[in-house]
């Protein structure tokens, strides 16, 4: 069976342990490979390997560092197909998504970063004709960079890029549901040339490999992506060492339709930011708000749109859902469609397992499921599912849809479809969470700040936030 190796100052090794964690293929629901279980030995390893290796690395001229990133990008590119056949096995995603979504994604973000580091300036200031002062930015030191399960390689790259594009060395640990396609991408960073100790990726659990990089005294820097619970966690710890800290957590986010909008392409949309990745993104919509004029029509719309939609094998081309991540979060999902029932939902469409046939006849696979009925401040449409299944509720007024929108712990993002401009950057305005889609939903741009308000999170990742996230700034005064 393979086995998932730690990649730690250049050398693929087992966790010092020798223990193995199962790897668990979610659409058939069988153990296909084994992840190295480490611990906060295997940790000190890689964190000892990546300071030794940060003179080097933080001084090599940036486009010598961009070079050997972009040859990282190039690789993956290379393999895409591999890649997204891998990514689909660990996580249960539609190889389709893999492969036009997931692994591009994970180059662009190695590319972005190369190139973006080179035209990283700094600001001075004159003060008067008395002084001047300039910011210097230095990279932080050893980044720590932990990402999750549901767009594994894509937000692995998306913390990793910026950090070495900075000048860090990093110690990172992708998620232990889906660790694949991070091990595939350190083979092709020792491929590319990266030196030894400049990438350390220790597989494992969160709580104790994770929770060993958050508790590491020389790793200053904390760079998550994850649970809203596990992020309260790491903030608990790395706050009173005074870490940075850049949390990506998660979200109940807010679909605002108002009654003049674009009918269709409303609807399609709304199907696709509600079950794409199985409803497994944190920017996915799970409270569709509708006016109460076009209410019943939007609901049948999207009843019928998402009836269409298939759900099975995540290799089988034609397979628009496939498997959940895992068997537990299966559970998890399901016992919501439960809630949803007892605080007196209705389910319109879905609610069930669905039962594939074949090969995958034991995957973790769930109907996209619609659920009405329900008031905004039930348990249903407070916390957060983080699986194909949403919640409609009609609205008369704007100030009425605003205070649903913002009646959650949550902010990180929210979409409004209406024709209407001026109501658009109204809404827009009076929404309580980082990141607003106008007639749109998930068209992203690297450059632009990504994260959430309250608890969504704490920082921006994106464009030059996530670099200066890295860096370490110092002012710089020269009287005159
Ligand atoms: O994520 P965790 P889980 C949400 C979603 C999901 C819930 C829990 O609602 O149902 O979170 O998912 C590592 N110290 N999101 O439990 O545990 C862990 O190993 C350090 C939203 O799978 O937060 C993994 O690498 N690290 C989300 C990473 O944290 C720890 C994406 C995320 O795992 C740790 C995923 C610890 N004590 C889930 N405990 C999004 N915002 O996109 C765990 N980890």
């Amino acid at each position: 069976m393979e086995k998932i190796l730690n990649y730690i100052d250049g050398k693929f090794t087992s966790a010092g342990s020798g223990q193995w964690i199962d790897n668990v293929d979610p659409s058939t629901g069988k153990t296909y490979s084994l992840i190295a279980d480490s611990d906060a030995a295997d940790v000190e390893q890689a964190t000892r390997a990546a300071k030794q290796a940060f003179p080097l690395w933080s001084s090599m001229p940036v486009e010598k560092r961009s070079a050997v990133l972009m040859k990282i990008a190039e690789l993956i590119d290379r393999d895409l197909e591999s890649l997204a056949r891998a990514e689909s096995v660990d996580n249960g995603k539609p190889i389709k998504s893999a492969r036009t979504v997931d692994i591009p994604r994970a180059s662009a973000n190695m590319r972005f970063y190369a190139t973006g580091a080179m035209h990283l300036a700094t600001e001075a200031h004159l003060t008067g004709s008395e002084a001047v002062n300039y910011t210097a930015r230095t990279p932080v030191g050893v980044a720590g960079c932990i990402s999750p399960w549901n767009l594994p390689l894509y937000l692995f790259t998306w913390k990793i890029a910026p950090a070495l594009a900075a000048g860090c060395t990093v110690v990172a640990k992708p998620s232990e549901l889906t660790p694949m396609t991070a091990y595939l991408f350190t083979r092709l960073c020792a491929e590319a040339g990266l030196p030894p100790g400049v990438l350390n990726v220790v597989h494992g659990y969160g709580a104790k490999a994770g929770q060993a990089i958050i508790e590491h005294p020389d790793i200053p820097a904390i760079s998550f992506t994850g649970g809203t619970v596990t992020g309260k966690k790491i903030a608990s710890i790395a706050a009173p060492m005074f870490k940075k800290l850049s949390l990506e957590l998660g979200g109940k986010n807010p679909n605002i339709i108002f009654a003049d909008c674009d009918f269709d392409q409303a609807v399609s949309t709304t199907v696709l930011s509600s079950f794409s990745n199985q409803g497994e993104i944190c920017l996915c919509g799970s409270r569709i708000f509708v006016e109460r004029s076009i209410y019943d029509k939007f609901v049948d719309a999207l009843v019928r749109k998402t009836k269409e939609l298939t759900v099975g094998d995540p290799l089988d081309e034609n397979s628009r859902l496939g498997a959940l991540v895992s068997e537990a979060h299966l559970k998890k999902v399901m016992g919501y469609i439960d809630l949803a029932k007892q605080e007196g939902g209705t389910v319109l469409t879905g609610g069930s397992r669905v039962a594939v046939q074949g090969r995958c006849a034991d995957g973790f696979f769930l109907e996209p499921t619609i659920i009405t009925g329900l008031p905004s401040n039930c348990r249903t449409n407070q916390e957060e599912i983080f699986g194909p299944v949403v919640s409609i509720i009609p609205f008369d007024t704007e100030e009425e849809v605003l205070q649903y929108a913002n009646n959650t712990t949550y902010g990180l993002s929210a979409t409004i479809w209406t024709e209407n401009l001026k109501r658009a950057h109204r809404v827009a305005a009076g929404v309580k969470s980082g990141i607003v889609w106008i007639n749109c939903w998930l068209f992203r741009d690297l450059r632009t700040p990504f994260g959430g308000m309250k608890q969504s999170g704490v920082g921006r990742e994106g464009g030059w936030d996530a670099l200066k996230f890295f860096l370490e700034t110092k002012n710089i005064c020269i009287r005159l």
